[in-house]
């Protein structure tokens, strides 16, 4: 009997997968790739031509708006997750410079409405509180990069740019008559709205953060003001005697800062004090003229005066200075000159909030 073996492997239809399903050609099928039953045909409307569009690519096309949105929607509760709202008496709280205050009074804080502030949304520096389009000069809470939040006077004035006030002397209260010490010129005293020195370890933090010019502003004995910019402004840290670390010269008043004469330059002095000697004079400049500053030997300039504002060329002994601020903002990328004063501006002549 003869053993035919036609069909002796093959199972009943109903249990063969569709994979070992002999394949049955269409007409005209011939040469073509199966097609993928991952993918799906698609015509383009203008030319006609069929592109085949993988079935993954279609679902992500589906979806990619809701997914799209998703993204934006996890990356905005991100965002508001790192913001805290802290009370106005709880930012106080955390001033690194509440003392300079006035009556410790927290409404003179401009940008902390009574309801409270987010720390992370304060200005980093006056400049940048005007290009948020804040115009009313006072006093702010910024809050430098790495630092405590701190208090400063903002000159905001639209043609200014957005100066922050390091320093205000118009010689009254006997502001600059009693701080000799090296621990108060670190600190700061006065009052930001009238005289006051901001502190040497604020003055470091602020200038850490970013490239600063600076603009020391006098008023000579006629009520004339004059400005000496300096393209870049830098103080040290304390480990490094809160030196001195100025750019190149431009204004009126002539450069008495940066200049080598007899008396040194001040540019790259350490900060000297009554009880810090860090000139080069034989004696202690600080001792001997009453205030702190970046003696040489002793100097060109002296601003922390009580009674006599010294500016080298412009004022001295007999026709004293009446005025002087020391302010900074961010250097300009593109190297313009800075603003000057208008014909009758008094920078250093603010004595109470605008
Ligand atoms: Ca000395």
């Amino acid at each position: 009997m003869a053993t035919t073996y036609e069909g002796a492997f093959l199972e009943p239809r109903s249990r063969r997968s569709r994979a070992q399903e002999p394949r049955i050609e269409s007409p005209g099928a011939a040469g073509r790739e199966p097609r993928s039953r991952a993918s799906r045909t698609q015509r383009h409307p203008e030319f006609g031509i069929e592109t085949r569009v993988p079935e993954c690519a279609t679902m992500v096309l589906r979806w990619l708006p809701v997914l799209c949105s998703l993204a934006a929607m996890n990356l905005l509760a991100s965002e508001t997750k790192k913001l805290t709202l802290i009370s106005r008496q709880e930012l106080y709280d955390r001033l690194a410079n509440k003392h300079l205050l006035e009556g410790n009074r927290l409404e003179q804080l401009q940008n902390v409405p009574r309801g409270g502030v987010s720390p992370e949304l304060l200005a980093k520096d006056c400049r940048s509180a005007f290009l948020n389009g804040r115009r009313a000069s006072g006093l702010y809470a910024i809050q430098p990069k790495d630092s405590p939040p701190m208090a400063v006077y903002c000159d905001l004035r639209p043609d200014g740019g957005g100066w922050t006030l390091l320093q205000r002397n118009t010689r009254g209260n006997g502001v600059f008559s009693g701080p000799s010490a090296w621990s108060s010129y670190r600190s700061g005293f006065g009052n930001l709205t009238g005289d006051h020195w901001l502190g040497n370890e604020l003055i470091y933090l602020l200038t850490r953060q970013n490239s600063f010019a600076v603009r020391f502003l006098l008023v000579d004995a006629s009520g004339n003001e004059h400005r000496a910019d300096y393209h870049s402004f830098r103080v040290d840290s304390e480990a490094n005697g809160y030196a001195l670390r100025l750019g190149d010269y431009s204004g009126d008043a002539g450069d008495a800062m940066t200049v080598t004469n007899e008396t040194g330059t001040h540019d790259n002095m350490k900060f000297s004090t009554a009880d810090r000697d860090n000139d080069r004079f034989p004696k202690n400049c600080a001792e001997e003229h009453g205030g702190g500053w970046w003696f040489d030997n002793c100097g060109s300039n002296f601003l922390n005066s009580h009674s006599d504002i010294y500016w080298r060329g412009l004022c001295g002994r007999d026709n004293p200075c009446i005025a002087s601020s020391i302010m900074i903002q961010p250097g300009r990328k593109n190297c313009s000159t800075l603003p000057a004063p208008l014909p009758g501006d008094h920078y250093p002549i603010h004595t109470g909030s605008e």
